[in-house]
């Protein structure tokens, strides 16, 4: 089978997907996209690319940057940047069917480790106008308690060390903010993608105080003149399998090396905070809005609260993807009632918001049976994860004297997660940047006798829970649950709590 390229798609009589109707040459690298894996391809370069065909400004090519590994641009080089986006669900009949579109608008993909100055003079370049970012929480370098920037973090002291060849996401924007500083070049906008509450502010917070360390000007410019809007992004995007290849490259008619896959269903809201224009992406499907937090709670509670919960309960009982765990009648209702009762309720007014269609909706996209979805690979990095998701909630229905019941279940969850073996005795690795220090509370708790004593010592870990942990209430709500877990199960656990 001919390889993806763009000689393949100039030679292509009859198409099975959608192509760039755009003079792809003619495509100037506007937005330089740190992190570009997946998640990144699936909703950033597909509103974009949507937004080009629907407005011919061809300001805004892109060009992504791996901060880590070399395999993305391994698989897209050859394929001259191009991949393909599949769309998958199931139609009424429950027939699995896909939509497919060859994605243009990513034009080059750096490896950062490989040449670090490249990246750096690609952000000062004057054609850059937004610095885009999809790093995950852990990308951020700082602490998911409190948002600051850890100063102890390995990346950090290194990119503090040596400004000249950067690791982390924060290395990278400062040090290429100096160069455009320096080559005045004008400001920027950087915009985090990132499910983290706030991510603009968090962002712009890590990234003011990086520079301050460098250099006093550096750190006044950024502050004055470049943007970091807030934003919400909601597409599930599960990680592409080796017969997603084959069957997206036998639907192409091209082998594609790494085409991605996603659910239908888009939402991405963005506060209109632009230091430097920005591309049409209204009519590719996003929302500007001037205050993107209600949005985000919203996201971050509902969707990725209850995805964490579902992950860490169906892996416990072995359930591999979500659409099995959530076919589950006790796992749904559980996950119903979590939404209903105790998130909707810490949720701040979106005028014109159906909570109730939203709820069913969510349901509905947990059950596409075509995206198979992982609950471990929702399960990883749960130390980033939980203070948003879960445990601001949680903090806010304590201070106003609400029950925390089933919150405090999918806290109990992470922690049962985290002894490394499931209910069938099959072992998995956890990982989480935090692995090291959490298995040591792990072993810790583990010898102790009382359930209290046990989650006491597992909460009392700040960097996740910040002061929660000093909580009685949360302590033993949590512990109801962890004892539970363990001597009875998943299963007989939700029976409990369903009374
Ligand atoms: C998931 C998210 O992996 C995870 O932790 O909860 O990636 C989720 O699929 C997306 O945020 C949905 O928009």
């Amino acid at each position: 089978m001919q390889r993806l390229s763009a000689t393949a798609l100039n030679g292509a009589a009859q198409l099975a997907a959608q192509v760039p109707a755009y003079d792809r040459r003619a495509l100037r690298t506007g937005i330089v996209h740190l992190g570009i894996g997946a998640f990144a391809r699936a909703h950033l370069a597909a509103v974009n690319e949507a937004a080009l065909h629907a407005s011919g400004d061809l300001h805004w090519g892109m060009v992504g940057v791996s901060l880590r590994q070399a395999d993305t641009r391994d698989a897209l080089a050859p394929q001259d940047g191009l991949y393909t986006l599949a769309l998958r669900d199931a139609d009424d009949t429950g027939a699995p069917r896909s939509q497919l579109a060859v994605i243009g608008n990513l034009l080059n993909v750096l490896v950062a480790p490989e040449d670090p100055a490249a990246v750096l003079a690609l952000i000062a370049a004057p054609d850059t106008r937004i610095v885009s970012l999809t790093v995950t929480e852990k990308g951020y370098c700082h602490d998911p308690g409190t948002g600051s920037l850890r100063a102890d973090h390995a990346d950090i002291v290194h990119d503090l060390a040596n400004p000249d060849a950067p690791r982390s996401a924060i290395g990278f924007i400062v040090r290429g903010l100096q160069a455009r500083h320096a080559a005045k070049a004008g400001p920027l906008t950087i915009m985090s993608l990132d499910n983290l509450p706030s991510n603009g502010h968090v962002l712009r917070g890590l990234v003011l105080d990086f520079a301050g360390r460098l250099d006093a000007d550096l750190q006044q410019w950024i502050a004055a003149e470049c943007r970091f809007p807030c934003s919400m992004v909601d597409r599930i995007v599960p990680r592409t399998t080796d017969e997603d290849r084959a069957q997206i490259s036998q639907a192409l008619g091209w082998q594609d090396a790494w085409p991605v896959l996603g659910e239908p269903f888009l939402e991405w809201v963005i506060e209109d905070e632009f230091a430097a224009g920005r591309p049409q992406w209204e009519r590719g499907g996003a929302r500007f809005v001037p205050d993107a937090t209600p949005f985000e709670k919203l996201k971050l509670r509902m969707v990725n609260g209850t995805h964490s919960a579902l992950a860490y309960l169906g892996a416990m009982a072995g359930l591999a993807t979500v659409d099995q765990a959530i076919a589950k009648p006790a796992l749904r209702h559980y996950i119903e009632t979590l939404m209903r009762e105790e998130i909707a309720p810490t949720l701040p007014p979106l005028p014109g918001l159906d909570l109730a269609a939203y709820q069913a909706r969510l349901i509905t996209r947990y059950a596409n049976p075509a995206l198979k979805h992982q609950t471990r690979q929702i399960a990883m990095d749960g130390s980033q994860k939980l203070p948003q998701r879960l445990l601001e909630a949680i903090r806010e229905r304590l201070a106003a004297g609400q029950r925390i019941t089933l919150l405090a279940l999918a806290v109990a969850a992470w922690l049962h997660y985290l002894r490394g073996v499931d209910e069938a005795g099959i072992a998995y690795d956890i990982q989480d940047p935090l692995a090291a220090p959490l298995h040591n509370r792990v072993v810790d708790a583990a010898a102790m006798q009382n359930e209290a004593d046990r989650v006491r010592h597992l909460t009392a870990f700040t960097p996740v829970f910040g002061s929660l942990g000093q909580d009685e209430r949360f302590v033993d709500a949590v512990a109801v649950h962890t004892a539970s877990l363990r001597n009875q199960g998943v299963w007989k656990t939700l029976e409990a709590i369903r009374g």
